[in-house]
Order: C-alpha cells, then sequence, then structure tokens
C-alpha cells in the first residue's frame, strides 16, 4: 500500500518526498482530451464511472502518490440553488449581489453533489490502496468569487465591493458557504477520501486586516469542523505571499502556497516539521515544465535540496497548465525517485 502522502501529511517519516499534481486528472492528459472530444466537461462530472476514469488516468500513467477526484470547485453550488455552465471555467447566472440573494441560500441537510461522492466510492476500490486519495472543495472566500463576479477573471473588484459595502451579508455569505463544503468535505471523507484540500486560489485578494476580520473565522470553522474527520487537511492558498505566515496558523495539517512564496523561508518560519507538526506541499512553478526536462530536474532539484524533506510534499505551486509536455512529468518524477536522502 502507497501512502506516502498520508504519512509525509502528518509529519511522519517516509523513504521519499510523495509528489502529486495540481490539476493533474485534466487537459495535459492526451487521453483527457479524447473523451473531452466525446462528452462536455458537465457530462464528465456527472458521470461517476467517467469522474473515476479520469481521476485514475494520472495515476495509470504515472504513479503519482495521491488521486486527486476529478470535479469542480463549483460542484456543491448546485445543493445552494446555484446555476451555471461552463465556459471553460463556471458561469452563474443567477450571482449573488445583496443580502437578500445571500438569505436565500439554503444549506441542505441531505448528500450534496451525490455524484462526487459515488466516484469516490469506485475510486477506492479501483485504486487499491495504490495512491491516496484526495476530495476537495473550495475554500469559502474562493467559492464567493465566483458566486459573486459571476464567472472567473480579473481580480473579483464585485466581491471586493460587496465587502467593503456590506461586510455583514459578505460574513453571512462566507458562512454559508463554509458550512456548505465542511458538510460536502465530511462526505467525501466517508464516501473514500483519506485527504481533504481546501482550495483558496484567489486567497490574495484581500488585505491583512480584511483577512483577520472577515476571512479567516469562517476558513478556520471549515477546517475545524473536518478534525472531526481523522483525514489531514491541507489548505492551498493561491497568490498570497503576503498571507503565508497567517495561513500558517491555520488548524490545518498542512499548508500549500504557491510559487511566489519562499517554500524554505517559510518553512524556517513556521518551525521544522518535527515540531511545528506543520506539513507544506509546492511549490514549484507550473511554468517550469513548459521548459522541458533538464530545467524541471535542475528546478526540482533546487527546490528539494533547500527544502526539509520531513513534512515536505512535492507539486507544484498552481495547476498545471494544459500545454505542459508529458517528458517535464516524467523528469519530475524521477527527481523525488532518486533522491538519496530519506526524511
Ligand atoms: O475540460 C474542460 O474544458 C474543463 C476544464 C476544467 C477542469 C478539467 C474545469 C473548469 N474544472 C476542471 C476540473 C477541476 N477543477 C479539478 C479536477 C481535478 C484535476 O483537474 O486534477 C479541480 C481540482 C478543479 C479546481 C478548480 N476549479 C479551482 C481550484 C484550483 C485552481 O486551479 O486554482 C478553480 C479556481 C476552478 C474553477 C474553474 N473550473 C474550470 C475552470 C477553467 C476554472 C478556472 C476559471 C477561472 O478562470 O477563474
Amino acid at each position: 500500500m502507497n501512502d506516502l502522502l498520508l504519512r509525509a501529511l502528518r509529519c511522519e517519516p517516509t523513504e521519499r518526498r510523495p509528489l502529486w499534481i495540481l490539476r493533474q486528472a485534466g487537459r495535459f492528459l492526451p487521453e483527457y482530451r479524447e473523451l473531452r472530444a466525446r462528452a462536455s466537461f458537465e457530462e464528465l462530472c456527472a458521470s461517476p464511472e467517467l469522474a473515476a476514469q479520469v481521476t485514475l488516468m494520472p495515476i495509470e500513467r504515472f504513479a503519482l502518490d495521491g488521486a486527486i477526484i476529478f470535479a469542480d470547485i463549483m460542484s456543491p453550488a448546485a445543493a445552494l440553488g446555484i446555476d451555471f455552465r461552463f465556459d471553460p471555467g463556471p458561469v452563474i447566472s443567477n450571482p449573488v449581489r445583496s443580502a437578500a440573494d445571500v438569505r436565500r441560500l439554503v444549506v441542505p441537510d441531505d448528500e450534496i453533489a451525490p455524484e462526487v461522492h459515488a466516484a469516490h466510492r469506485l475510486v477506492r476500490k479501483a485504486l487499491a490502496g495504490r495512491a491516496t486519495q484526495i476530495g476537495f472543495a473550495a475554500a469559502p472566500l474562493t467559492l464567493a468569487c465566483y458566486l459573486v463576479q459571476g464567472r472567473g477573471g480579473g481580480d473579483f473588484a464585485p466581491l471586493r465591493a460587496f465587502l467593503a459595502e456590506d461586510p455583514r451579508a459578505f460574513g453571512e455569505l462566507l458562512d454559508k458557504l463554509a458550512r456548505l463544503s465542511a458538510r460536502y468535505l465530511a462526505q467525501q471523507a466517508q464516501a473514500g477520501a483519506q485527504v481533504l484540500q481546501v482550495f483558496d486560489s484567489w486567497a490574495g485578494l484581500v488585505s491583512e486586516p480584511d483577512w483577520e476580520t472577515h476571512v479567516r473565522p469562517p476558513t478556520e470553522r471549515l477546517l475545524a469542523e473536518l478534525a472531526a474527520t481523522g483525514c489531514p487537511r491541507v489548505y492551498y492558498a493561491q497568490g498570497a505571499p503576503h498571507l503565508a505566515r497567517r495561513h500558517g496558523t491555520h488548524s490545518s495539517e498542512a499548508l500549500q502556497v504557491c510559487w511566489r512564496t519562499d517554500l524554505a523561508r517559510l518553512r524556517a518560519e513556521l518551525g521544522p516539521a518535527e515540531t511545528s507538526r506543520k506539513a507544506l506541499q509546492g511549490n514549484l512553478d507550473n511554468a517550469v515544465l513548459l521548459a522541458g526536462p533538464d530545467t524541471v530536474q535542475r528546478q526540482a532539484r533546487a527546490l528539494l535540496a533547500r527544502m526539509p524533506a520531513r513534512g515536505h510534499v512535492l507539486n507544484l505551486g498552481h495547476g498545471i497548465l494544459p500545454q505542459t509536455p508529458l517528458e517535464s512529468v516524467a523528469a519530475l518524477l524521477e527527481v523525488v525517485r532518486s533522491e538519496p536522502r530519506a526524511a
């Protein structure tokens, strides 16, 4: 059984560093593109069999140490009564713009996005312990970005305006989204997820004081609620180096940051894995993989040389780009497999 990722996230010793890749179950894989030529993204997500098949694609090809379930951060939003489609990112037809809109959102008690849990059950069987299974959901702030602006792009000015104008309604929105994600992630754990990752892709939009006052409390409530699952919790913050140390104070077992943060310095600031019990995941620049296998190996070896192995999971700083050559991923694998030291 491969439990490297689980052990590394708990800051236990491992024979080598685990590796998995943000957005590994997607468009950089020719087999995914082939499937997408025959079925829409929505169709893949709606079918537990197809979603399970895509989840396993990067494992079959590269034997990575983590298998992230194929779904989207929008998957649980339908349960709130949010109406959306993908083009190619989420486009919401009824964005949340007022206190009245927030009040109308009801977090359901029953199963949220049952198709995702069905996919987890299929993956758990098919994986047979070859990799650790990862469930995920959006952090409250990141889901709110899409719900308020109605789509991705720019720096989510409508969201920041909403926070400035009506902090109480904004707080209510984040609170509901935290409860939605907490329930949805606990259900994923029941269905087979062994690690729970919370994606805060737009964590860097807010200032330090706004984070402290308006964002940290609901995000921490979500993470704290998940402690009962027994799964290691990973909080991922993209584009937020000004908040990295504060993100280190969350109760999650692990923190993943983007390439802008010096991971080794963050490790020094948080303290060694052995005492801080905070694992770090990341944070190779996803663009490095476009430069080909030699550059990948040079950059990855440099990161490994600076970053103590204990409690480190090698990953990218942001999602793998669709045009990434397969040879770059193979080169990255070779780096972790040939590292001489154990943690
Ligand atoms: O095939 C296609 O055309 C659809 C593209 C696609 C895919 C493959 C979307 C639309 N979502 C996904 C799957 C997805 N999304 C996964 C599955 C596992 C995997 O790819 O390995 C995951 C983990 C996500 C997470 C996600 N979706 C995030 C957080 C991670 C990150 O990259 O920061 C975000 C912000 C989204 C929103 C989203 N969904 C899809 C797109 C293109 C986007 C980005 C939209 C934007 O520009 O803001």
